[in-house]
C-alpha cells in the first residue's frame, strides 16, 4: 500500500485544510545539529540515553545524569532553530486550527516564535529546572549555561574534530559532588532536576486532557508526523487518534521504515524536515528563504 509522495498534491491539501495536528520528534532538530535519541549510535558516553532519562538513574547517580542534561542544555542553547521549526511556527500563525505536539525538549520551537497557544511540549523542557522532591518549585526557561559552576565540564566547547572529554567513555566522568549540584531554593532539601518527563513518569495530566479535547472537537484533515521514530508512548499514540477523526497522515523522515503502516491516501516525504516542511507549507506561509524568513 504505497502512500502518495506528490508535494503539489499535498500543498493543495494543506491549503484547503482546516484542522491540522502535528507530532514532532528529535529529527526536526537534526538540521540544527542536535543528535537524535536513536541516531549516531544513540549513545552518550557508553550509556543509552533512555537509561539515563529515568528517575532511578537520577536517584542512583544525580551527578552523571546532571552532566548528561547540562551537556544537552549547552548544545540546545548553542543550536539555532532551523527552517523546519520556522515553517511550523509560520503555519501556526496562519492556521487557527493547527496544534503542534512536540516530543522535543530542546526549546527550539519556542525560540522559532511558534505561538505557545499552538504548541504543546509533551516531554517538558531542558530549560526548566524543578524540585526532585516534588515540593512544587519550578524555575522555567532558565538560560544559564552551565546551569551551575560544578557542571562547567558539560558546557565546554571543543573543536568539531575533537571529542569533548565528557563524551569520551575512556575518560573518567569529572567528579561532581552532589552538594555542588543545583538544590531547591524552596524546600531547601530537594535537588533540582531537569524539567523533562523521564521514562516511567506520567506526562502532564492537564495537557493530555487538553490535547484530547482538541482532537475530539471534530474532523481532523491532516496528521503530520515529523522527524520521529514514533516509538515513545503516549506521544506515538496520537497518530491513531487522528486517523480515527478522519486524518490523512503525512510522514516527513529520511528513514523509509518510518513509512510503515501508511495507507494509499497518506503521504510520505523522504528527507530532511528542514528542507521539506517549507515546501509543503508554501501555499499558506509563502516562500521561505535560507535563513527561515518569509519573503
Ligand atoms: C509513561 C524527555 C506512564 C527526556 C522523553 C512498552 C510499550 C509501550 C510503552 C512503554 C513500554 N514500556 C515502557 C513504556 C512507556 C514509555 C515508552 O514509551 N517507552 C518506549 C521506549 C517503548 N513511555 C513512558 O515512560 C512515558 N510515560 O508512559 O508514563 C505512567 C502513567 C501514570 C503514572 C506513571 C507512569 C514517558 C515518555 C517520555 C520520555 N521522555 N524525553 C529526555 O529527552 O531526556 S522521550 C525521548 O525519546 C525524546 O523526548 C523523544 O521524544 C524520544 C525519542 O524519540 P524521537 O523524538 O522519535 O527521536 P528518535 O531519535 O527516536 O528518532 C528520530 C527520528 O528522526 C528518526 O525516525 C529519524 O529517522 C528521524 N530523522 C533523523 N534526521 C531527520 C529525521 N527526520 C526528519 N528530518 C531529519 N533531518
Ligand atoms: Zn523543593
Amino acid at each position: 500500500m504505497a502512500p502518495r509522495t506528490s508535494i503539489d498534491e499535498f500543498k493543495e491539501l494543506v491549503n484547503s485544510s482546516n484542522r491540522v495536528l502535528a507530532l514532532c520528534g528529535a529529527g526536526l532538530s537534526a538540521a540544527s545539529g542536535l543528535p537524535t535519541f536513536r541516531g549516531a549510535g544513540g549513545l552518550w558516553r557508553n550509556h543509552e540515553p533512555t537509561a539515563l532519562a529515568t528517575p532511578d538513574a537520577f536517584e542512583e547517580d544525580p551527578s552523571l545524569v546532571w552532566l548528561f542534561y547540562a551537556w544537552r542544555r549547552h548544545m540546545a542553547l548553542k543550536a539555532k532553530p532551523n527552517r523546519g521549526h520556522y515553517a511550523l511556527a509560520e503555519l501556526a500563525k496562519k492556521k487557527d486550527n493547527f496544534m503542534c505536539l512536540t516530543q522535543n525538549v530542546d526549546g527550539l520551537s519556542p525560540r522559532a516564535g511558534h505561538p505557545d497557544t499552538k504548541l504543546r511540549l509533551l516531554h517538558g523542557s531542558l530549560l526548566d529546572n524543578k524540585c526532585f522532591d516534588e515540593c512544587g518549585f519550578i524555575d522555567r526557561n532558565n538560560l544559564s549555561d552551565p546551569v551551575c559552576p560544578a557542571l562547567a565540564p558539560a558546557a565546554e566547547d571543543y573543536p568539531p574534530d575533537k571529542t569533548l572529554p565528557l563524551l569520551d567513555p575512556n575518560v573518567p566522568v569529572p567528579p561532581v559532588k552532589v552538594e555542588d549540584l543545583p538544590h531547591c531554593p524552596n524546600c531547601k532539601t530537594g535537588l533540582l532536576r531537569p524539567g523533562v518527563v523521564w521514562f516511567g513518569e506520567p506526562l502532564d495530566e492537564a495537557m493530555l486532557e487538553e490535547v484530547d479535547q482538541w482532537i475530539q472537537e471534530g474532523h481532523i484533515d491532516i496528521m503530520l508526523v515529523i522527524g520521529t521514530a514514533a516509538a515513545v508512548y503516549p506521544a506515538a499514540g496520537y497518530t491513531l487518534k487522528a486517523r480515527k477523526k478522519g486524518a490523512v497522515v503525512a510522514v516527513v523522515n529520511p528513514d523509509p521504515n518510518s513509512a510503515a503502516g501508511l495507507l494509499k491516501k497518506d503521504f510520505f516525504f523522504q528527507g530532511d524536515a528542514s528542507e521539506i516542511l517549507p515546501q509543503l507549507f508554501e501555499g499558506v506561509i509563502g516562500k521561505m528563504d535560507d535563513q527561515g524568513k518569509i519573503q
